[in-house]
């Protein structure tokens, strides 16, 4: 179904983006549609930045922000495709539902982006989009455009604009939620902890990964949310030492802990969630040792997290306690080894339209701090892959996400059990 309007926070954002470089002209481009083989394609996501613009949702879009004004450029309406694809916006149409300024057809952007370029003193574009299919190509196209500018500049101004990386103006603006964000994404944690609750409660010996995998998806579809921000991990037992272990086709046996990482997205704003527990019905000693050590951090940084303090702080409190933690569990760091070896990721990161979302944290050797709406993941582990001590095989990470509130924060995830005697009395 066609949205019939959006809010009008993407064109607060655009106007917000606008007022950071007035003299600039921005230049965005949206998702392409991606080719899985042969006449197959991936379902389509908009891009991040660009949902975040403006709300529109077709392939193959532009957007210009000059002089405080926004152009859209989409593609036409064309009864040829549409029989096939369904109904597009088209371009008169999306000027009205998305609440630009101007719309245009995608055809005309080659001609128009010089002209528009008139008042610029700068461009501000992403060269080597990661994200693009083919961005050698787009950037030529674009520089090459950026060089037709110069007639339309007058005499006055030789040469070609700068292209520079709209990458922390973005960075800035996105990493503090507004409160229609901060709605979206309290949906989408509240529907994935209760889906991870779920598979909590169902999780059998001899079930597969992948079951857990199913079930996790049917949740959240049935609860509204159609997809999901990341590829889930389900990794039981030792597959949990594997960080990003995505094959999720193994059986689950007695004894074993499972980990699972997964997170549904609402209006592409998604939950990252990661919960460990038995895949029978209680912890062994050995288990329960390392799930209560990794607890304790998470618990700690709940306290911690708050307006003025820097990711890095809570970070390094996560090593020490982690590290302090190894100690306790009889686990001595030889040679070469350091708390890397147990805990080689960091302890979280910002989250938002994409799970490892815009926002900067620290630059030229300062921190920044946090500050109220942004949200992070507050996610410690433990991992034994090695076969040195009794906890050999043991994978642990215990991942919530947080909102920085004026006095301290807010457990998004706060649904989920996490204590060895809550998840024992669901699972029994
Ligand atoms: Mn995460």
């Amino acid at each position: 179904m066609l949205k019939q309007s959006v809010s009008p926070r993407f064109k607060a954002r655009r106007t917000e983006l606008m007022k950071k470089d007035s003299n600039a002209c921005f230049v965005f481009f949206g998702a392409e549609e991606l080719i899985r083989n042969y006449s197959v394609h991936f379902p389509f996501r908009q891009h991040s930045t660009f949902h975040y613009l403006t709300g529109y949702d077709e392939p193959g879009a532009a957007l210009v922000l000059v002089n405080g004004e926004s152009h859209l450029f989409v593609l036409e309406r064309d009864e040829s495709h549409e029989i096939w694809d369904g109904e597009r916006y088209g371009v008169d149409r999306a000027a009205k539902v998305f609440d630009t300024d101007f719309s245009h057809s995608i055809r005309k952007f080659n001609q128009k982006l010089p002209e528009l370029l008139r008042g610029a003193g700068k461009v501000y574009y992403l060269l080597n989009d990661r994200e693009c299919i083919h961005p050698a190509d787009r950037d030529q196209r674009v520089l090459k455009l950026i060089y037709e500018a110069i007639p339309f500049r007058g005499k006055g101004n030789l040469g070609n604009l700068p292209v520079l990386d709209p990458t922390p103006l973005l960075a800035d603006l996105r990493v503090l939620k507004d409160s229609e964000e901060i709605e979206l994404i309290r949906k989408a944690c509240s529907v994935s902890a209760n889906a991870h609750k779920h598979l909590l409660k169902i999780t059998k010996p001899g079930m597969l990964e992948s079951d857990l995998e199913t079930e996790f998806q049917y949740f959240v579809r049935k609860h509204g949310l159609m997809q999901l921000g990341y590829n889930p991990i389900v990794a039981g037992g030792m597959n949990a030492t594997t960080l990003h272990y995505v094959r999720n086709n193994e059986i689950l046996k007695e004894g074993q802990m499972v980990l699972v990482d997964a997170g549904a997205e609402n209006e592409l704003y998604t939950a990252d969630i990661t919960q460990t527990f038995p895949v029978g019905v209680t912890f062994f000693q050995a288990q329960k040792n390392v799930y209560e050590k990794v607890l304790e951090v998470n618990r700690e940084i709940i306290r911690l997290a708050k307006p003025g303090v820097s990711y890095r702080t809570l970070h390094d409190e996560s090593v020490k306690m982690l590290t302090e933690g190894l100690k306790s569990l009889g686990v001595v760091l030889s040679g070469q080894e350091s708390f890397r070896t147990y805990f080689p990721h960091g302890l979280g990161h910002y989250l938002g339209l994409d799970v490892h979302d815009a926002g900067i944290y620290h630059e030229q050797g300062k921190d920044y701090v946090l500050k109220p709406g942004m949200v992070m993941t507050n996610e410690p582990g433990l991992y034994f892959r090695g076969n040195e001590t009794e906890y050999q095989g043991i994978g642990v990470r215990i991942e919530d996400d947080l909102l920085i509130t004026e006095n301290g924060c807010e457990n998004l995830t706060h649904e989920l059990p996490r204590t060895v005697e809550e998840i024992e009395a669901l699972k029994s």
